[in-house]
């Protein structure tokens, strides 16, 4: 039985909506059912790993260099990580902050989190460009 929290449920939504990303995964593609997610120590740390660089990111308001700059590194060249799929990870979280937090995540504060999302992809994707990976 899984006894700690589980991983965060945008990361599962993604890989259950879009089954490739779980694939670029070497650690994780061997989990086969969302209860295998939840029950992974390793998913979990993962995810709060992602979604705390993210945070960190998001908090910069544009003035990400630093961030983004071994990131777009290694998920261009190592993980080969398309922008399609960073969008995908972007609406899992929408669609989860819809979910649980209907009362304040209102239409303004989705408008500014696409947005802040969108930032972030957009200036991935330069940089992957930079990198010649087509993403
Ligand atoms: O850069 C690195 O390789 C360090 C590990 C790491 C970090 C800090 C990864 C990472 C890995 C390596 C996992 C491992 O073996 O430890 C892989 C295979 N990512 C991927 C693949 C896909 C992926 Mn991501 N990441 N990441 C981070 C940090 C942040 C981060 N990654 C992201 C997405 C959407 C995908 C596609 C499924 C992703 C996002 C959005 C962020 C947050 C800025």
């Amino acid at each position: 039985m899984p006894t700690a929290d589980p991983s965060p449920p945008c990361v599962r939504s993604l890989f259950k909506g879009h089954p490739e990303t779980l694939d670029k995964f070497d650690k994780f593609k061997h989990l086969k059912s969302e209860d295998e997610m939840k029950a992974s120590e390793d998913l979990k740390k993962h995810g709060t790993t992602v979604l705390t660089a993210l945070g960190g990111i998001l908090k910069k308001k544009g003035q990400h260099e630093a961030e983004i700059k071994p990131l777009a590194q290694s998920h261009a060249t190592k993980h080969k990580i398309p922008v399609k799929y960073l969008e995908f990870i972007s609406e899992a979280i929408i669609e989860v902050l819809k979910s649980k937090h209907s009362g304040d995540f209102n239409d303004a504060a989705q408008a500014a989190m696409r947005k802040a999302l969108e930032l972030f992809r957009n200036d991935m994707a330069a940089k992957y460009k930079e990198l010649g990976f087509q993403g």
